[in-house]
């Protein structure tokens, strides 16, 4: 043992892994114990480079072995340690800087052989250590820490945050199993925990452990290994159970093998090849013939076909476990079924429906639209349902799919409520499907469908793929992004910009419109400044004032829940008007996201707010000013060649926390950023010099980004996909 090293901490890296090294690295650099080594255990062929990484004692093992288990490499991080104690962290974990000292210094209090810290379970880093301030001060000022000794009855069984002393895994011959394919934990803490005089417990010692946002490109192992790793469990169980004397240990590994028999019931039994089935579920009796009788009782009292289940196994009777198992796991759905949401129930039966619906003939001839998940007729699928109907009137059956039921819609058009049976017979029968949105994971696509995704914007925002953590409400993000569109067929891109990040932000491969927004087609029409003054009149919008249209976005981490978020009106609309009441008129538009109402009321004279007008690109056209933040609307509005301003009030924030940026918005925006309601004044008091300031960088922008539109996005778009491909 190397005196000055207190800990060796030890990371098994796979190849999914390589994308977490530096970030485990930076939380490493932040420890407050300093004299540790990091001993990083990889298969030869893993290409590591480590030479950034100079501030901490790193010892990188690169074995080549086949089949390489976690077992295996952590137990070869053991034997090349030199740290009086053992640490296990996983490369895409987070352990707060205290975490190292803090069970150090309670483990050398009296010299214990393991100290167990917290484990707090998140799909976010935690963005700062102020929670647990108190234990760093008594730390760096050596006060007592208190600590207490762990029930091993309610001990985690995982080896993370376990600060383990080596001579006691020496002394004792303790390693990790290297057979098994998923986590070997459960038996090699049994182990300890059944030698170990006592187990200590450091509330404050605190271990992230972080949920993948990204499971497509790089699952974990025991996401890679799920099916193994359900196979393993009665050798995992049978293993840790061969190591133990301790009776509440007993009970502890009782409870895990028939709570994950329960649990991974599927799973076992999902085995569509029989002699197969039998096999693993012989290995589940060979475990069942270990757990005391009384724990099948008090853990299922209430599902006496679940026992009848556990009995038959724990007795051998293979046939007759499947036979029951083949009764329970129908009725359990069932159960399961009546249990849940109506939202739920609704998702179920549509689902069955839809199955029924998707034997019916594909209609060639219909269409299906829907935008802003039904909230509106809007965006894209609005101006090439408009073409079409202009063009071809009579040829097509067009669907539109709302939320609620419209009455001002044109005589062409069959509108559905969403997820009504009516809507789930054209999702099933429809020849084409044209939304700006991703689709209910649950949608099944048929083969002979064309679904046309025009998405909603060229993005500033980093996108899915693109993103490091997801701080908005639906922490599966990326993996249901990933798995939505694979059903599109087609995506539309607005310029060479977004059709490059959409390759690399949704690793989309199908092919790529890059023919111009059908949106923005409005923005080119011949006849816009008489549509604008219409729509004007329409609204009752003053012809006699500047118009300013405020459009900002979302903020992902301000949330009631998936889909309904919050928004605090950062415009001070009484200054405003005080100030610009003569000269200006203010449109304002939340995000569709937003699920809070403005309050305009005594301010109509010199607001109105179109948050629930249809349809955005009308409100660019009479607008003579934009600001927003960072919402794509700018895109857009560049097309019309006229100043905008970007109201970033929480730009720090939003850039460097929530999402991060595609451009230099200080860099690259067409128009001023303004953080406060008095620079916005100053800038809308000088509207020409705002104008002039900005002319080139307009059209630089527009060059950029702009260069596509023409009017004709519609037509080419509906041409190439709709027409061409109606049979
Ligand atoms: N939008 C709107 N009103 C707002 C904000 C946005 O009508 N106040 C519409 C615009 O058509 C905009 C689209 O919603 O282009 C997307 O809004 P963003 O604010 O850009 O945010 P988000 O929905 O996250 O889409 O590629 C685009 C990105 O995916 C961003």
């Amino acid at each position: 043992m190397n005196d000055n090293i207190k800990v060796s901490v030890i990371t098994p890296l796979f190849p999914n892994d390589i994308t977490f090294l530096e970030k485990c690295y930076m939380n490493l650099k932040k420890q407050m114990l300093t004299d540790f080594e990091w001993i990083i255990v990889a298969n030869k062929e893993l290409n590591i480079d480590l030479c950034e990484f100079k501030d901490i004692n790193i010892h990188l093992i690169q074995e080549d072995k086949d089949n390489s288990t976690i077992g295996l490499f952590r137990n070869i991080g053991i034997n090349n340690s030199k740290g009086k104690y053992i640490y296990f962290l996983d490369v895409d974990d987070y352990i707060h800087e205290h975490t190292l000292l803090s069970l150090y210094t309670c483990a050398e209090l009296d010299n214990d052989t393991v100290v167990r810290g917290n484990i707090n379970y998140s799909h976010l880093t935690p963005a700062n250590n102020y929670k647990y301030q108190e234990r760093v001060d008594k730390l760096l000022n050596n006060k007592y820490i208190d600590y207490r000794i762990l029930d091993l009855k309610k001990a985690s069984m995982k080896c993370i945050n376990a600060l383990i002393n080596r001579n006691f895994l020496e002394k004792n011959n303790i390693r990790f199993n290297e057979t098994l394919k998923g986590n070997p934990d459960l038996s090699f803490m049994a182990e300890i925990y059944n030698l170990a005089n006592r187990v200590i417990y450091d509330e404050d010692a605190m271990y992230v452990k972080i949920s993948r946002s990204d499971t497509v490109r790089f699952p974990s192992v025991t996401k890679r290994m799920e099916l193994e790793i359900v196979e393993e469990m009665p050798k995992l169980y049978i293993d840790a159970v061969s190591k133990i004397k301790n009776a509440d240990l007993k009970v502890k590994l009782d409870n895990y093998i028939v709570k994950n028999y329960n649990k991974k019931s599927e799973v076992i039994y999902s085995e569509s090849d029989i002699d197969k089935k039998k096999n693993s579920l012989n290995n589940w009796s060979k475990a069942f013939s270990l757990v005391d009788t009384d724990v099948f009782a008090k853990k299922n009292k209430k599902i006496s076909l679940l026992i009848r289940e556990y009995e038959s196994l724990k007795k051998s009777e293979i046939d007759k476990a499947i036979a029951i198992a083949e009764k329970r796991l129908p009725l359990r759905k069932v159960k399961k079924f009546c249990k849940s949401s109506l939202r739920a129930k609704a998702r179920t039966s549509s689902r069955a429906l839809l199955n029924q619906f998707s034997k019916l003939p594909i209609s060639e001839n219909t269409i299906m639209f829907e935008s802003f998940l039904g909230k509106n007729m809007s965006d894209s699928p609005k101006y090439i349902y408009k073409y079409l109907s202009e063009t071809y009137p009579g040829k097509f059956k067009f669907v539109w799919v709302f939320n609620t039921k419209r009455d001002d819609l044109p005589e062409d058009i069959i509108q559905v409520q969403r997820f009504s049976i009516k809507h789930l017979y054209y999702i099933a029968t429809s020849k084409f499907w044209v939304s700006n949105m991703r689709q209910p994971l649950w949608y099944p696509k048929r083969d002979e469908q064309i679904f046309l995704s025009c998405w909603h914007g060229t993005p500033l925002k980093k996108l899915v793929f693109d993103m490091d953590e997801v701080h908005s409400a639906s922490k599966t993000y990326k993996q249901d992004f990933y798995e939505q569109s694979r059903k599109w067929d087609y995506l539309i891109s607005a310029n060479r910009y977004s059709t490059d990040i959409f390759k690399s932000a949704f690793l989309f491969d199908n092919p790529i419109l890059e023919l111009g927004y059908p949106r923005n087609d409005l923005l080119h029409a011949p006849n816009k400044d008489e549509i604008s003054n219409k729509l004007k009149e329409k609204l009752g919008i003053p012809k006699d004032k500047k118009i300013v249209c405020y459009c900002p976005t979302w903020r992902d981490d301000e949330y009631y829940k998936p889909g309904k978020y919050k928004f605090k009106l950062a415009l001070d609309l009484k200054r405003l008007r005080e100030e610009l009441g003569d000269e200006y008129f203010f449109i304002l538009r939340t995000h569709y996201f937003i699920a809070d109402s403005l309050d305009t009321k005594g301010l109509e004279d010199f607001v109105y707010n179109a948050s629930k007008y249809d349809d955005v690109t009308e409100l660019y056209l009479i607008s003579d000013v934009l600001i927003t933040d960072y919402s794509s609307v700018f895109f857009d509005y560049a097309n019309l060649k006229r100043p905008m301003l970007f109201f970033t009030y929480d730009l720090e924030k939003y850039r460097d926390t929530l999402r991060g940026f595609y451009l230099d918005i200080e860099k690259d925006c067409p128009g001023p950023i303004v953080k406060t309601n008095t620079e916005l004044i100053d800038s809308l008091k000088n509207f020409e010099k705002l104008k002039d300031d900005y002319k080139d960088k307009i059209d630089q922008f527009y060059e950029r980004f702009c260069y596509l539109e023409d009017g004709n996005a519609s037509k080419r778009i509906a041409e190439e996909i709709i027409v061409k491909n109606m049979n």
